[in-house]
């Protein structure tokens, strides 16, 4: 079948069933296709996977709205303005020039990269919006090495699902699909506004997912890995925000 009407049959089936029957039939159908998140479980489960499975469907190739260079924020709101931890201002105070990246998991050739192995990817940007689930958002030019880049210089597996990514601050850690990871807008970014990323706003490496919620966005990233499951990972859903209540997917 081809895939936009493979596609359309889909969608259709899971707004009539949502509505008809409810969101457990939806679920069942969102199930056939793989596209249940990892926080599919609980009062707001079958909602969750409703507008996952629903979103996946029609937007897999959306971009995220890009602004011109006049709309960028004077003043920018950073949400963390100091350095996480002691590990952090050691790697600081030598300019991070031991920052690393580790790169594991599903991949053929696991990786260790610093900010340099970074830079010498090709260089791209964006200028694209941070929103912020408490209601606030700014606009920055973000400049870094886009996610795919990386990956397939490491060579996934076919089995790879997830790519799961976590802060040196060991609190925050957070996932995307791969419909996400291999989005040209998903950044390891070390650029922001023509300069080095600053500290506060989560530099020197962060990520950037601007077609989901800021939170996905992960400030002080060491290290990723590619996974067919997030049961392994905290309780199992897919990042710390859904252990507090919040999406796993968060897309806007
Ligand atoms: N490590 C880490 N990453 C983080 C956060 C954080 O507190 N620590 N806050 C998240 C949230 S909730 C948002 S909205 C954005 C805020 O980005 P900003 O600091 O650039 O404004 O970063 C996200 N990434
Ligand atoms: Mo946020």
């Amino acid at each position: 079948m081809r895939p936009i009407s493979r596609r359309k049959l889909m969608t259709t089936g899971l707004a009539a069933t949502a509505g008809l029957a409810g969101l457990t039939a939806a679920t069942r159908l969102a199930e056939r296709y793989g596209l249940i998140p990892p926080d599919h479980g609980g009062i707001y489960g079958p909602g969750e996977t409703l507008t996952y499975a629903a979103q996946r469907l029609l937007t897999t190739h959306s971009l995220a709205r890009e602004f011109s260079r006049s709309m960028i924020s004077k003043s920018p709101f950073a949400n963390e303005t100091s350095p996480p931890n002691d590990a952090f201002k050691h790697l600081q105070a030598s300019g991070f020039s031991d920052w690393r990246l580790s790169v594991d998991g599903m991949v053929a050739r696991p990786a260790s990269l610093s900010l340099s192995d970074l830079k010498s990817f090709p260089v791209h940007s964006q200028i694209t919006e941070v929103t912020c689930e408490e209601g606030w958002s700014y606009i920055a030019e973000w400049i870094g090495t886009p996610l795919i880049e990386v990956l397939n210089a490491v060579g996934l597996l076919p089995q790879a699902r997830y790519v799961a990514y976590f802060s040196i601050d060991k609190d925050w850690w957070e996932s995307i699909d791969m419909a996400d990871a291999l989005h040209p807008q998903t950044f390891l970014t070390w650029g922001m506004n023509d300069g080095d990323l600053p500290v506060s706003f989560g530099g020197p490496l962060r990520m950037r997912v601007p077609r989901q919620l800021g939170y996905k966005s992960l400030k002080y990233v060491t290290r990723l890995t590619v996974t067919d499951t997030m049961k392994r990972f905290g309780k199992g859903l897919g990042s710390a925000e859904p252990e507090n209540g919040y999406a796993w997917y968060a897309g806007i």
